[in-house]
């Protein structure tokens, strides 16, 4: 196998052995051909969208795409499902046409067999390593968008040049050892997937704010009730919402993990009383933390770590993963219920500390003009912000000290889950702004670039003229596809860490530092002296 799409790969150049994730050999092999069948998958809709509506073929790549990310499916039976899915539907278009082609008519497995070697696992690259870089670099930004508009199109919003978009990536990455493109062909294609990216996030919020109202300032507690109790882990604030819906008046709580926290600012989720809190911290805590919990835990979406003592108890839905584990069809949560009934729940009341998050889009469009006002008379100077990705790496408290060292005259905003390094730091208030809030999810990266496109145009100037730093920690698809968005939409000097990418090409560094002024992380206090005597670029 060969994987380097993440920020934890082995040795910073690529998992070869096994995965650092816990992605073996095998499902790494069906992955790869699961992304080569889409990709075949695309040219055939592209060619049947100008006959027929192809919305169900364009929600199944995004979802099956979806799947490949890191920390999402482990699962070979599942993912061989998708395979044939994707396979049948190649068939099923080609023989629209009236004459299927010889690769078609071969069975599933003839098929995967005669795939070129250097589909599988992307480590036998073409002898051009810029272009096999940039390539990556679209696979995996597209990788990031599909999850985000396979979520958008479950609340039912889709975008028709969107999906047009992933198809034409697919292809694309498909010709990509013919040398079809120059590498600034290539970027400039990355770059369009950061615009579509920018499009789907925006879908993404239109559907969780349409179905769940407009985020608000709240609290919750990291505390926990007396009595039987679910977890429940990712993105997917439609199951949260169907589980809280399904527990209602059964005395079971429910307590939100990782990138679920934001649900508590959802007027609609919030509403829920037995919406309890949020128990654990970030993604890579869950080996360490989930054995404590004494109820049944409901995965969502990534990211999923190896279930290795609580397998027993561990649910997935959708299309995440875990061979072993029980999964939710349908959302129908009747068996997660039965166990949480059955399992010990918290013995008694353990109030917790109370923390804030739900300064999403409108909050935040809101709070311009004091925001703006505060800048003009110099009481606030500077705003960070601090968010991506949380991991593993020791070097990640530099995103702790760095929130702890910010002077307090600045604000902090954050999304995902880099927010577990400070979340229950207290930071104070400045003025009538708390100087830490929280936008939400990753996919909330849209209410931080919607803040600062709306500031910047109230102050007639770019986001670059703005007293703004971008610190944004990565580890995972989703991440790079919102880094290509922030770099399509002109943002520059973005400081990235923990690592950079193993699969950016010296080359691609070399423009992508250039042309934006990214930065890699130094040390908590050089990055923000730095951060504070940047002038702006129209100075
Ligand atoms: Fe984190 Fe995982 Fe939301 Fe990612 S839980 S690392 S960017 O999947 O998606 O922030
Ligand atoms: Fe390695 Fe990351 Fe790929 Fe997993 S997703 S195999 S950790 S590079």
């Amino acid at each position: 196998m060969f994987c380097d799409q993440c920020e934890q790969t082995a040795k910073g150049i690529g998992c070869t052995v096994t995965g650092v994730c816990g992605k073996d050999p095998q499902v790494a092999l069906i992955q790869d051909q699961l992304v080569y069948l889409l990709r075949r998958l695309s040219s055939l809709v592209e060619q049947a969208s100008h006959r027929i509506d192809t919305t169900s073929y364009d929600d199944f790549i995004a979802d099956a795409l979806f799947a490949t990310l890191t920390n999402v499916n482990f699962d070979p039976a599942a993912l061989r499902d998708m395979q044939a899915l994707a396979f049948e539907h190649c068939r099923t278009l080609a023989a629209q046409t009236g004459e299927t082609p010889d690769d078609l008519q071969q069975t599933l497995d003839e098929y995967l067999k005669s795939l070129p070697e250097t589909v599988v696992g992307l480590g036998a690259f073409s002898s051009n390593r810029d272009a096999d870089s940039a390539m990556q670099l679209l696979l995996f930004g597209l990788k990031g968008l599909c999850a985000y508009k396979d979520h958008a199109a479950r609340l039912g919003q889709r975008d028709a040049e969107l999906s047009k978009f992933v198809r034409k990536a697919l292809i694309a990455g498909s010709q990509w050892d013919n040398e079809t493109r120059d590498l600034g062909g290539w970027l400039e294609l990355a770059l369009e997937c950061g615009k579509a990216n920018m499009k789907a996030m925006e879908l993404l919020d239109a559907g969780n704010t349409g179905h769940f109202g407009d985020p608000e300032p709240s609290k919750f507690s990291l505390g926990h009730r007396k009595g039987k109790a679910i977890l429940i882990s990712g993105h997917d604030l439609l199951d949260l919402e169907e589980l809280l819906r399904q527990t209602e008046g059964t005395g079971i709580n429910i307590y939100t993990h990782g990138e679920m926290l934001p649900a508590h600012g959802y007027p609609k989720l919030k509403a829920y009383p037995h919406l309890a809190g949020n128990f654990g911290t970030a993604w890579e805590n869950q080996q360490k933390e989930f054995p404590n919990f004494p109820g049944p835990i409901v995965m969502t979406t990534n990211c999923l770590q190896n279930p290795k003592t609580y397998a027993d108890h561990m649910f997935t839905t959708q299309n995440v993963g875990w061979p072993g584990c029980r999964h939710v069809h349908g959302r129908d949560f009747s068996e997660v219920i039965k166990m949480a009934q059955e399992m010990p729940g918290f013995a008694e009341d353990e109030p917790g500390k109370e923390i804030m998050t739900g300064f999403g889009r409108k909050t935040m469009h809101d709070a311009a003009p004091a925001i703006l006002e505060a800048v003009g008379k110099g009481q606030l100077k500077h705003i960070f912000l601090v968010g991506g990705c949380d991991g593993a790496r020791p070097s990640r408290k530099y995103y702790t000290e760095f929130v702890e060292k910010t002077p307090r005259d600045t604000v902090v905003l954050t999304l995902a889950c880099g927010k577990f390094r400070f979340y229950d730091k207290d930071l104070g208030m400045l003025g009538s702004f708390p100087r830490y809030m929280d936008c939400g999810q990753c996919n909330d990266a849209y209410t931080a670039v919607k803040t600062a496109l709306a500031l910047a145009e109230a102050l007639n100037c770019t986001v670059n003229d703005l007293p703004l730093s971008l610190i944004i920690s990565w580890y995972e698809q989703k991440a790079v596809a919102v880094l290509l968005t922030l770099l399509s939409l002109g943002v520059k000097n973005i400081i990235l860490g923990p690592t950079l990418p193993a699969f950016v090409s010296p080359d691609i560094l070399k423009v992508i530092t250039e042309q934006f002024g990214l930065k890699l992380m130094t040390t908590p206090d050089e990055d923000l002296k730095a951060c504070l005597e940047r002038k702006p670029e129209a100075a």
